[in-house]
């Protein structure tokens, strides 16, 4: 009798340690390909020298030119290539040639290659339209979208056609040698405000997580998709680490924790970078806390009407907070005024060469340095 309690005993023991060591990847992935474990181990180590600068659609248009190929209106700036390239995925869904913003998916296909061969890091957003009404992401007309979507929901089977939609053009992402390329994947964004129809008061925190997760599962499980670091994103309205984390999916779920944050025309400097300041403190905290990295996944003054805006205004506001990266909006060709990284000529550049050449900020050349896909 005694000797079973002891066996069971061990045997308890035993079941608690291999269930411990049962998830070995630092990935949220378990089957994260090697690729993908050795980028967030990169990224981790990056973020020890600095914070990387990002850039939306860096490659596909800028002011006044739309891809013609190598083409940066950062690099025009300052003969660098941001290290960090945000895409979207926005109508990828319904298989259309090209995204919302015109950029055709066989041009990003090229740029994600391009950027890996570079060593460089690619992020996509998927602004993804309204499965229930058919309408744009925007579009917040019925609080039932994300319970359609979901298991049971009269919308589940055409929003799996979505996800397989998209997890094919993910799974198309490979280099010469077949290599998945591994990206950033930062679904259901800025979930906190109510403007895309998975935000705050449009769906509840059950049917948010359960969508995270859904598509966590679907991808990764379902379609075998294995080169994704997901990254939870919130609105930059946050007041503390409850609101911030009241939606997030768990350990299992996500790799990098962030939010978006723009300054509006009539904030103020102070108020952004008090309100980044302060947010990224929130985040960095629950960053840590949960072992994740951190980042200021979306920026940006549209317009940059304030010539020292990168290095009184952004850098004050990041450079004592340790994220992997802040990113920047886009350089709008067809809609004036709609930018958010400066142009040669812009009011801003020589600011922004000034920031550039900061030993903190890292772009292309110090990404290639750090080459941050090299196994340690
Ligand atoms: C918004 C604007 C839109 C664009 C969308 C997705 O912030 O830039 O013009 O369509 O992002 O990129």
């Amino acid at each position: 009798m005694h000797k079973t309690l002891i066996i069971t005993f061990v045997m308890l023991i035993l079941t608690a340690c291999n269930s411990g060591e049962s998830r070995k990847k630092d990935t949220a992935d378990q089957s994260a390909t090697k690729e993908t474990v050795n980028m967030l181990a990169g990224l981790r180590r990056a973020a020890g020298h600095g914070i990387m600068f990002g850039h939306q659609d860096d490659l596909s248009y800028g002011i006044g030119w739309v891809h013609p190929g190598g083409e940066s209106d950062v690099k025009r700036v300052t003969g660098d290539y941001p290290a960090v390239y945000g895409m979207d995925l926005g109508d990828i869904e319904h298989r259309s040639p090209v995204n919302l913003d015109s950029v055709p998916f066989a041009d990003m296909k090229k740029f994600v290659s391009e950027i890996w061969s570079r060593g460089g890091v690619i992020t996509f957003s998927w602004h993804l339209d309204n499965p229930l009404t058919g309408g744009t992401a925007w579009d917040v007309s019925s609080d039932r979208v994300v319970a359609s979507v979901l298991p049971g929901g009269e919308k589940h089977e055409e929003f799996k056609i979505c996800l397989d939609n998209l997890a094919e053009y993910l799974a198309s992402l490979t280099d010469e040698q077949g290599v998945a390329i591994p990206v950033i994947f930062r679904p259901w964004h800025e979930h906190t405000g109510s403007w895309f129809w998975w935000g705050q008061n449009i769906c509840t925190t059950e049917e948010f997580i359960a969508l995270w997760r859904f598509t966590f599962d679907y991808l990764c499980g379902e379609k075998n998709l294995h080169n994704l670091l997901f990254a939870y994103s919130s609105g930059g309205d946050i007041v503390n680490a409850e609101q911030y984390l009241e939606r997030y999916p768990g350990d299992e779920y996500v790799d990098l924790v962030g939010f978006d944050y723009y300054q509006m025309p009539d904030a103020g400097n102070s108020s952004f970078r008090e309100n980044v300041s302060r947010v990224l403190g929130i985040v960095t905290e629950a960053a840590d806390a949960h072992g994740k990295l951190a980042a200021l996944t979306e920026a940006g003054y549209e317009g940059i009407p304030d010539s020292t805006w990168w290095t009184t205004t952004l850098w004050p506001a990041i450079e004592n907070h340790r994220i992997s990266y802040a990113l920047v909006w886009r350089n709008a060709h067809n809609r004036p005024g709609h930018y958010y990284a400066p142009y040669p000529g812009q009011v801003s550049e020589q600011d922004f060469v000034s920031f550039f050449s900061f030993d903190e900020t890292l772009f292309q050349i110090e990404l290639t340095a750090l080459s941050i896909y090299k196994q340690e």
